[in-house]
């Protein structure tokens, strides 16, 4: 992609809008610039004190006069008025990830999905680490793949987490491996609908050629299809059945059935609670033994891993009862999946910003495993008019009340989970927040 002379106007200055500025202007673009938080704006305009001559834009239709080229945050909705008349006037926009894909030299592995993919990410960052090679692991975790291009790039490998927003405006992207880890609802606020939603997530593969690997769900209902329409070579793993190539769950063994035979890990080797993470494991198998790590170096990175963060993340005890914060758990799918993880009785913490999730999904899974819901936040009447009664049902202005209350309300042995399926924005700037302060918040419950 030649930049150079061209106009291009970046929306949205947060971390990749930023990154994004300084590669064009390093580029030989002339680069505009346009947020719907002005102060926005004035900070990243700081923060590069003077290192690209930048022009600010007023947010409106109005920004994409003259422009030639749209590079838009991924929190940016096509519906925006910015983005929206880019399109209609016809004026080429492309993702950060697109335009730093044509100057990246490592081989990259991309790994999307609804759920999993920082795990994923940031354990074959881990695995082929162990085995010896230089890797870069970012992307929609820690620096942008822009940031990324524009640096030195002295790595063998590039192991990037990419999101559904990313992919939505790709043109020529091509990892060497991707991952699809499973689709469930998630982003309809964003994408209009969960199909557009599915699509865009598909579009990882959609450059690929025949020496690439797809690596895909098995259990997903629509892999069939996908497979069938792909021109790479592909992947499967599978917790519930054996499929043709790929890895699958055998008597307590994770089998990788390959040309020459077949590998076995013992499944003890995953050290993270929850059968998606098995899969979540099975998934950095494929990809890393695919590019070159050795079973040895497999089972030992594995078997040292302990998983992030806010993912189903172990919070603490008081009088017995244990608490969990799964404050990633941003969406239904991955609330599905933190209660599926417990045998315990647990009682479920769900609240925050609503992103249109199908919360009706998951009152089977409620009935069963759950014994009492604590609803919190902007989100507890409509999460309440969709599922609330189905098992005992209790309402909090705030997380932090919501803690107390789902308190009150436990016995010993039983599980108080944070698996929140919502954003956080309503109390909080990014999970993240809201997930150190349930563990500040269970730290001050009283001990006796
Ligand atoms: N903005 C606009 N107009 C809009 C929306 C936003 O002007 O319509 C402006 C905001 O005022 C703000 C800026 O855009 O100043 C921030 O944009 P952003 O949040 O898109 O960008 P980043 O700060 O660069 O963060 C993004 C990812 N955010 C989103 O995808 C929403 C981060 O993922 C990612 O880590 C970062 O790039 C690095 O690549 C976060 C996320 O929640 C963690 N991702 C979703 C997920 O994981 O489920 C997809």
């Amino acid at each position: 992609m030649d930049l150079s002379g061209r106009k291009v106007l970046v929306i949205g200055l947060g971390k990749t809008g930023t990154a994004s500025v300084r590669f064009l202007a390093e580029h030989g673009a002339s680069v505009a610039v346009t947020d719907e938080k002005p102060a926005s704006v004035g900070d990243a305009l700081k923060s590069m004190a003077g290192q690209a001559s930048v022009e600010a834009r007023a947010y409106g239709a109005e920004a994409v006069e003259g422009i030639d080229l749209v590079v838009p945050s991924p929190g940016v909705p096509p519906f925006s008025p910015v983005l929206a008349e880019a399109v209609r006037r016809g004026v080429p926009v492309r993702s950060e990830i697109e335009v730093a894909f044509g100057f990246i030299r490592p081989p990259l592995i991309a790994i999307t999905g609804t759920n999993g993919k920082t795990t994923v990410t940031t354990l074959v960052g881990k695995i082929l680490e162990q085995g010896g090679l230089r890797v870069f692991v970012g992307g929609n975790i820690g620096e942008p793949l822009i940031g990324y291009a524009g640096g030195s790039q002295g790595d063998d490998m590039v192991v990037a987490e990419i999101s559904s927003f990313q992919l939505q405006w790709i043109r020529d992207f091509r990892p060497r491996v991707a991952v699809l880890l499973n689709v469930t609802c998630d982003h309809v606020d964003y994408h209009g609908s969960f199909e557009e939603y599915r699509r865009a997530k598909e579009r990882i593969f959609e450059n690929m050629g025949a020496s690439d690997l797809a690596v895909l769900n098995a259990d997903d209902a629509e892999t069939e299809k996908l497979a069938r329409a792909l021109g790479t070579r592909v992947q499967c793993f599978s917790t519930e059945r054996r499929p043709a190539h790929g890895m699958f769950l055998q008597d307590g063994m994770l089998v990788r059935a390959a040309k020459d035979g077949e590998e076995r890990y013992p499944a003890g080797m995953v050290r993270i609670p929850g059968r998606h993470n098995i899969e979540n494991v099975m998934a950095a198998v494929l990809v890393c033994r695919d590019c070159g790590a050795t079973p040895q170096t497999v089972l030992s990175a594995v078997s040292e891993f302990r998983g992030l963060a806010h993912r189903i993340e172990y919070a603490g005890e008081k009088k017995g009862v244990a608490f969990y914060d799964d404050s990633k758990g941003t969406n239904v799918g991955a609330v599905a999946r933190a209660v599926e993880s417990f045998s315990r009785p647990s009682i479920l913490l769900l609240g925050g910003r609503d992103k249109e999730g199908d919360f009706e999904t998951l009152a089977p899974l409620i009935r069963k495993k759950v014994k009492r819901l604590v609803l919190f936040g902007e989100a507890r009447r409509l999460i309440r008019d969709k599922i609330g009664g189905i098992v005992e049902t209790a309402e909090a202005a705030t997380l932090g009340e919501a803690v107390k209350a789902a308190f009150r309300g436990a016995a010993a042995g039983d599980v108080v989970l944070l698996s929140p399926g919502c954003a956080s924005f309503d109390e909080f700037t990014s999970y993240s927040q809201r997930g150190d302060f349930f563990k500040k918040a269970v730290k001050e419950l009283p001990d006796d």
